[in-house]
């Protein structure tokens, strides 16, 4: 007779609810030995690092299923309209960390490695970041899933399971050089699997055309190929609050891994054509930013990760019993810029070709079910799909298009009768230079909503990138100020300032940041003040240390840090930024300024480059040869450094960040959507120098213009200067010290004495300089010269630090999504 429960009991047990190791060290050992054996097949004595790891990984997973299985079960019951969030990227960087500090099982854990005789520190890591993204606009989308998870919001993140996110970026002899990212090599404890929800995405084919009985049409797509998509599930926790969000991250699989009949015969390769062929869709992220790639491919990924998400929310989220009139009190679909906005024609192909509704009440529900994100102000940004590859890839939904346009030209010319001029800048189709779908159009007329991500920013949205829509449709236009999330950017990243602002004003600003506020007072306290310098300073101590070991760059901790970390483009401006650094040099060279009046000063600089921008990567050289030439020369008696870690990512930025005494964020004022980073330096006691550009503006309106550097034309004066005709080269001959900088560059000095290894980008700044960095030049140096006699006197140095900790609480991506509640998801229900 065997023992233990009968089969009712353990039936019972099974659909009980599932209950969470003992909260306990000893109960965090046991699970994580349990996991090392029963889950990686090894003894701890034999284990690797990595085993340890992925043990680790799984052990924290269990204490959190239990909200997570509880949560699913709470949102089952409760119908409310959920979010669902379309993005193609999710930058979430490491994710042991963040579920650790969610689950407050940090101190248990700790302990518990302590007593299997574990460096916690090196398990850490371990921990390869899912780079799923490019930069600000996938790092928003995970900052945003944290948010509504700890604001008990239901929502599920779609998007794609890259199996290469974003490459590594490596220098040889300065230049950037791209390996593949293979995160998933060492396994990947965080995700779930799960084969057995797998969809069919068809592509390609052809339409038919019916009319039956009645005399009405009906057309069904017949697609020539399909894959499979396989969702893999990764926990969103909130902070401590029992919430475990889901996020659903699809992988492309064939349907046939191979054709038997052809392996069988012997050619292997042709004989897993198919499987390649699918797998390709989910292979890799495209490494663009702020340009769309138009490639075959990329719309393949585009397609195939919104049709799978429709798919899985009205056919196996949705309960069977819900009619589709009722979809848009179910669901609203964000879309994370254009990149998923396909899924306007796809929901229209569902429920009039699928589900039988007529054109005109599936337009209405579809209208419903959309809101847009536009992410940029860069015209060549927009992305638009040549209709010939569209149709190609998608003929059905081409067609749709079509009659989106249609009828909504016709509603064009009954708002403003006559104007054809009107109606032919407003068509989804652009006709010139080919015939093309305006994506950001499509989302426009078909989104309930259209939001901008900066107050400037959807501003400049309304007047300058889509003026026509917002003439016609003035109340769908919104602004929503973007937010990064206090846990992982304050609480996570910065341990000992969050310690510090615990002891003084208490724990409620994790949830709650704009109780920062309470710090305002203590800016004013001298002890307070040693102590934030003591936080800084240990902070730098923390980075340097780690640059030591991961570049061998040595960070000197008593120079004023400066960085600048970001995508490398020309409209932020990186080499604003090395003119600066050169005009210093180039001072002390030239025996303009005397060494002992140079403020010491590490510059650091983070960015990679898309792989095929080419200027960019011009930009990295250009900057990794004046670092080593300033770096070593003994005329700078090392008070100046230039320090440019490869592969800045989310891991480095934790780093970085809560060292940094000054945060550069210098685009040309209108280019920069809103900037995120921005908000991360100043909530972790950086000053900024910075343009009126993207947030920065409501950065400067919070913190006040004594505790922020400003500098540089305001959007209108950039306009009006083009109007005008910008000739750089007259700044260059105007000012002497710029002049001296630029031929310094000019003359090789950087590179060996290579004039051609440099001309490429001083050609394009003399003669072209489409961002005006040579006109930003005098006022930047001018601010320049504020941050360092501002730098000079600690404490009223360490007073503004205060107050922009104090004052950023509106930048918490928790009031992010409270606007996004208030004015898309759910107006009316405040
Ligand atoms: C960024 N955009 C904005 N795009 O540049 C930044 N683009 O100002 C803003 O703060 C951030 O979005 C969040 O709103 C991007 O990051 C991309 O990454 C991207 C990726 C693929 C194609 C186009």
């Amino acid at each position: 007779n065997r023992r233990g429960p009968s089969f009712e009991a353990s039936h019972e047990l099974a659909t009980g609810p599932v209950t969470s190791p003992p909260r306990t060290v000893d109960g965090f050992v046991r699970e994580f030995l349990d996991q090392l054996n029963f889950g990686q097949g090894v003894k701890l004595s034999q284990s690797t690092i990595n085993d340890q790891y992925l043990a680790l990984a799984r052990t924290v997973r269990s204490y959190l299923m239990a909200s997570w299985l509880e949560t699913g079960h709470r949102r089952r019951k409760n119908p409310t309209r959920i979010v669902g969030y379309l993005s193609a990227e999710y930058l979430l960087g490491r994710q042991l960390g963040n579920n650790l500090l969610a689950s407050d099982l940090q101190g248990i854990a700790e302990q518990a490695m302590e007593q299997c005789g574990i460096d916690m520190a090196a398990l850490r890591g371990q921990e390869v970041e899912p780079g799923l993204g490019n930069g600000g606009l996938g790092r928003l989308a995970a900052c945003f899933v944290d948010s509504l998870a700890t604001m008990d919001q239901p929502c599920i993140g779609y998007g794609i399971r890259y199996e290469y996110g974003i490459f590594r970026q490596t220098f040889v002899e300065g230049r950037q050089v791209e390996e593949p990212d293979s995160w998933l090599r060492l396994g990947s404890p965080w995700e779930f699997p799960h084969p057995e929800r797998a969809v069919q995405v068809g592509f390609g084919g052809h339409t038919e055309t019916s009319v039956d009985e009645d005399g009405t049409e009906h057309t069904r797509w017949v697609p020539a190929w399909q894959v499979r998509g396989v969702p893999y599930h990764y926990m969103v926790p909130g902070f401590r609050n029992g919430v475990v969000n889901t996020l659903r991250l699809w992988s492309a699989e064939a349907n046939q891994a191979f054709d038997l009949q052809t392996f069988n015969a012997g050619d292997y390769a042709q004989a897993s054509r198919a499987e390649i062929f699918a797998e390709n869709i989910s292979k890799v992220l495209y490494p663009d930013d702020s340009t769309p790639q138009g490639k075959e491919l990329r719309l393949q990924q585009q397609y195939f990760f919104v049709a799978c998400s429709l798919r899985d929310f009205i056919e196996n989220t949705l309960p069977r019993d819900v009619d589709l009139r009722e979809l848009p009190q179910r669901i609203i679909f964000q879309l994370n810029d254009t990149h998923p906005v396909i899924a306007v024609p796809e929901l229209m192909r569902i429920l009039v070709d699928e589900k039988g509704f007529d054109w005109d009440e599936a337009w209405d529900i579809t209208q419903q079910c959309f809101a847009y994100t536009c992410h940029t102000l860069l015209p060549e940004a927009l992305e638009v799909w040549p209709v010939d590859l569209l149709g190609r890839l998608l003929p059905r939904h081409l067609e749709i298009i079509y009659r989106i346009n249609e009828e909504f030209l016709l509603e064009v010319r009954d708002a403003f009768p006559g104007d054809e001029g009107r109606v032919r800048r407003m068509s989804i189709i652009a006709e010139q230079p080919q015939r093309a779908v305006r994506m950001a159009y499509l989302a426009t007329v078909a989104g309930a909503k259209v939001n901008g991500v900066a107050e400037l920013h959807s501003q400049l949205l309304r007047d300058d990138v889509l003026p026509d829509f917002h003439a016609m449709w003035p109340e769908k236009f919104t602004n929503v100020t973007n937010g990064i999330t206090p846990r992982r950017f304050l609480y996570l990243a910065n341990r000992r300032l969050s310690d510090l602002i615990n002891e003084t004003i208490g724990t409620g600003w994790v949830t709650d940041l704009e109780q920062l506020r309470q710090l305002e007072p203590y800016a004013d306290d001298a002890d307070f003040r040693q102590r934030f310098r003591d936080v800084k300073h240990a902070n730098k101590e923390r980075l340097s240390k780690l640059l030591r070991v991961r570049d061998g760059i040595e960070l000197s901790q008593d120079h004023l840090l400066d960085v600048m970390v970001k995508r490398l483009h020309e409209y932020k401006r990186q080499t604003l930024k090395l003119l600066h650094v050169v005009s210093v040099y180039e001072g002390v060279l030239s025996g303009r300024t005397p060494i002992d009046q140079v403020t010491p000063r590490t510059v650091l600089f983070g960015a990679k480059a898309a792989p095929g921008y080419h200027m960019a990567k011009e930009i990295i050289f250009l900057i990794n040869s004046v670092a080593e030439t300033v770096n070593t020369d003994p005329v700078m008696d090392g008070r100046l450094q230039v320090l440019f870690p490869a592969n800045y990512n989310v891991t480095l930025a934790e780093k970085v960040i809560p060292a940094a005494d000054l945060s550069e964020q210098i685009s040309l004022a209108g280019k920069e959507a809103s900037g995120t980073g921005n908000m991360k330096f100043a909530l972790n006691g950086a000053l900024t120098i910075g343009t009126l550009d993207g947030a920065n503006v409501e950065i400067l309106d919070l913190v006040g213009e004594d505790n922020f550097f400003l500098f540089g034309m305001t959007e209108p004066e950039v306009e009006e200067l083009r109007q005008r005709g910008y000739v750089p080269s007259s700044f260059y001959e105007a000012d002497p010290v710029l002049k001296a900088t630029i031929d310094l560059i000019g003359s090789g000095h950087f590179t060996g004495g290579d004039r051609g290894a440099v001309s490429a980008v001083l050609d394009n700044l003399l003669n072209h300089d489409p961002f005006m960095a040579l006109a930003g030049f005098g006022s930047y140096l001018e601010a320049q010269d504020r941050v360092e006699r501002a730098y000079a006197d600690p404490e009223a140095w360490s007073r503004s630090t205060i107050l922009n900790v104090a004052r950023c609480g509106f930048f918490s991506s928790d009031r992010s999504m409270r606007d996004y509640l208030d004015r898309i998801w759910l107006p009316g229900d405040a």
